[in-house]
């Protein structure tokens, strides 16, 4: 297998991790963000969307990082069920969580000070704090992880945005004590300590 895209990306982190948990063999191509090489031929013709990650596995090629795991899930029979759970919270993630939470990452991060906006900020952390909420709903039945007792995909998923929303905003999980609880559990595997909770300081803006 190969897998594209620099490892400062959220959503190549989500593969990184999974094939660490997984144990799998890859080769890494880094590419995106300041490395480029997006429109390059051998890239361009993996993906139609030119956005990272892509994995190679044999004569396939799998864009969209969500996509990936399930793939990777299927590959091995690991990391997947219950499937209808770990789907929802996959969703969950893309469609709840992961846009607000990246608006306030280019706020912070991304945007010179000159082109933020206070309002944008604001109305993120709203929506985020509305689906923490919700995925604390979700975990107070004491189950261990997002779609059971096991480790999934799902928390691969949902659990990568985590490192720079609490570095960002120390005081997220303040309200939502089963997703804290839950972060400081997947936050404590080695495989999150490796490619998750790491420096994002190159795509800080340049001023
Ligand atoms: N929904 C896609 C989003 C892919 C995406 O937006 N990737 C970003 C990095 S997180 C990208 O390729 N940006 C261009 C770049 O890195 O140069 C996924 O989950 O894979």
């Amino acid at each position: 297998m190969i897998l594209w895209g620099r490892a400062s990306s959220v959503n190549v982190q989500k593969v990184l991790w999974a094939l660490a948990e997984l144990d799998l063999t890859y080769a890494h191509r880094t590419v995106g963000g300041k490395y480029g090489g997006l429109d390059d031929p051998a890239f361009a013709a993996l993906t139609p969307v030119r956005k990272v990650p892509v994995l190679q596995d044999g004569d396939v090629a799998i864009w969209e990082s969500h996509a990936i795991l399930r793939h990777l899930a299927r590959r091995t029979g690991r990391l997947g069920d219950p499937p209808g759970a770990v789907d929802s919270w996959m969703e969950f993630g893309s469609t709840a969580l992961q846009p607000p939470f990246i608006a306030v990452f280019w706020q912070r991060v991304r945007l010179l000070p000159q082109d933020r906006s206070a309002g944008v900020e604001a109305d993120s952390l709203a929506a985020i704090a509305s689906a923490l909420a919700m995925l604390d709903t979700g975990l107070s039945d004491g189950r261990a992880h997002l779609a059971g007792d096991a480790f999934t995909i799902a928390d691969i998923a949902v659990g990568c945005l985590f490192h720079r929303l609490l570095d960002l905003y120390p005081d997220s999980l303040a309200d939502t004590p089963h997703v804290a609880a839950w972060h400081a559990r997947i936050a404590g595997r080695p495989h999150y300590r490796a490619w998750v909770a790491v420096s994002y300081d190159e795509l800080r803006v340049q001023g």
